[in-house]
C-alpha cells in the first residue's frame, strides 16, 4: 500500500474560487464536530486539516491534492453543516455552498457523507442524502466516533441504521480515529473506486 501524499491546492470561499477541475473529487461531508478534520487526517497521515472541539468554524470549501501511487485524485473538505447555534443566514450561506459544488462540479465522483455512529442520521443528515442521491451523485455512508460504541453492540446499531433507510452505494464503513479503525478501510475503498471510475471515465 503506498502512503498518500496530500497538498492542500485551494480555499474556496465561493464558487468562483473553485479550482479548475483537475482530477477525479472524492468530497468529505458532514455535520460539524463529526470528525470530518480528524478523518481526512488520518487518511493522508498528516496534520494538515484543523481539529476543534469548538464545532461551525471551518466555512470554506478545501481542495486537498492526493498522490495515491495509482491514481491522482482530490480530496475536498465540504463545510460541516447544521451547527445550531449559528445564524440562519449564515447557516444557508454554507448550505448554499454546499449545494453549488455538489450540482455543478462535473468531476465529482463520490461523497463521503460521514455521520456520528452515537446519533445515526439526524433530519438534516436526512435532508442531504436526499438531494444528493436526486442529483445522480454517488454517496457512501461512514460512520464515525465509533469508539464510543461498545464493540458487541456495533452490528446491531449498523443494522439499524441501514434499515432505517440509509443511501449509501456500498456497505457503510466504521471508523475511529482512536485506534484507527476503518481508516485503511476507507483507504481500500477509495482507490479501488476511483480505479474503477478512472477506468470508464478514460473510455
Ligand atoms: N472519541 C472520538 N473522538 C473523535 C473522533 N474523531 C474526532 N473526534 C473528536 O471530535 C471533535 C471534532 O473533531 P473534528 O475532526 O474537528 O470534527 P469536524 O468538525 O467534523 O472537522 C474533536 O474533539 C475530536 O477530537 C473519534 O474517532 N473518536
Ligand atoms: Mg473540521
Amino acid at each position: 500500500m503506498f502512503r498518500w501524499r496530500a497538498e492542500l491546492v485551494r480555499t474556496a470561499f465561493e464558487a468562483r474560487q473553485f479550482p479548475e477541475p483537475k482530477f477525479p473529487e472524492v468530497a468529505l461531508a458532514g455535520r460539524s464536530n463529526v470528525g470530518k478534520s480528524s478523518l481526512l487526517n488520518a487518511l493522508i497521515d498528516q496534520k494538515i486539516a484543523h481539529i476543534s472541539s469548538k464545532p461551525g468554524k471551518t466555512r470554506s470549501i478545501n481542495f486537498f491534492e492526493v498522490s495515491s501511487g495509482g491514481n491522482p485524485f482530490t480530496l475536498v473538505d465540504l463545510p460541516g453543516y447544521g451547527f445550531a447555534s449559528r445564524s440562519k443566514k449564515e447557516q444557508d450561506q454554507w448550505r448554499k455552498l454546499i449545494e453549488r459544488y455538489v450540482s455543478s462540479r462535473q468531476n465529482l465522483s463520490l461523497v463521503i457523507h460521514l455521520v456520528d455512529f452515537r446519533h445515526g442520521l439526524l433530519k438534516n443528515d436526512v435532508e442531504l442524502q436526499d438531494w444528493i442521491s436526486a442529483l445522480g451523485v454517488p454517496m457512501l455512508t461512514v460512520f464515525t466516533k465509533v469508539d464510543k460504541i461498545a464493540r458487541g453492540k456495533r452490528k446491531g446499531e449498523l443494522h439499524k441504521y441501514i434499515k432505517s433507510g440509509l443511501k449509501s452505494v456500498d456497505v457503510p464503513i466504521l471508523t475511529s480515529t482512536e485506534g484507527k479503525l476503518g481508516v485503511e478501510e476507507l483507504r481500500t475503498f477509495i482507490s479501488a473506486y476511483l480505479e474503477e471510475w478512472n477506468r470508464y471515465v478514460d473510455s
